[in-house]
C-alpha cells in the first residue's frame, strides 16, 4: 500500500460496490451504506466521481460486445456514483444477494433492487441503483481500476 493511510487488508475479502448514477440522483446513499453497515460490512474506501467512458470500457469489459453496452455507459457516466471499498467475510457473495436480480423486475423484496429499483422502461433502460463485484477476481481487478491508491 503506497501514500495511502487507508487501511487495505490483502488477507481480508473485499468486493466493489458502485451507486449509480440513479441511486445518487435518487438519494440513496444513506440507505445503500446503511444496509452494507447493518450486515457488519466495513467500508474501507469511498469516493464520489463522475465515470469517464475510458473506465467504464475496463469496468465493464465483459459486456463490450452486448446490445446494452452503448446505453450502459451512457447511462453510467450521466452523473455522480459512489465507489466503494467493502471488506468482510463472503462480501462479495453476500453484497450479491443484498443487490438481487438484475433486472429490477425480478429482484426480490428485501433486497437493495427488490424494495427501491424501478421497474426498467423504454426511457430507463439499463438502471439499477447498485453494482457489485461478481467474484473475488473481479472484485482486486475492479479495486485496482477505481482505487489504484489503495491497492498499488
Ligand atoms: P449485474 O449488475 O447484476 O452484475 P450484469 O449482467 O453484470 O449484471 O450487467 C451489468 C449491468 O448492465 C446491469 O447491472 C445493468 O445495469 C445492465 N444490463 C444488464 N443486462 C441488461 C439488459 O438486458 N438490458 C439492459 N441493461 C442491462
Amino acid at each position: 500500500m503506497a501514500d495511502s493511510n487507508i487501511p487495505y487488508n490483502p488477507k481480508e475479502e473485499h468486493t466493489l460496490v458502485l451507486i449509480k448514477p440513479d441511486g445518487y440522483a435518487r438519494g440513496l446513499i444513506g440507505e445503500v451504506i446503511s444496509r452494507i453497515e447493518k450486515r457488519g460490512f466495513k467500508i474501507i474506501g469511498l469516493k464520489i466521481t463522475i465515470p469517464t467512458q475510458e473506465e467504464l470500457e475496463e469496468h465493464y469489459f465483459e459486456h463490450k460486445d452486448k446490445h446494452f453496452f452503448n446505453s450502459l455507459c451512457e447511462y453510467m457516466s450521466s452523473g455522480p456514483i459512489v465507489a466503494m471499498v467493502v471488506e468482510g467475510s463472503r462480501v462479495v457473495q453476500s453484497f450479491r444477494n443484498m443487490m438481487g436480480d438484475t433486472n429490477p423486475a425480478l429482484a426480490l423484496p428485501g433486497t437493495i433492487r427488490g424494495d427501491l429499483a424501478r421497474d426498467w422502461g423504454p426511457d430507463r433502460g439499463v438502471e439499477n441503483i447498485v453494482h457489485g463485484s461478481d467474484s473475488p477476481q473481479s472484485a482486486d481487478r475492479e479495486i485496482a481500476l477505481w482505487f489504484p491508491e489503495m491497492v498499488d
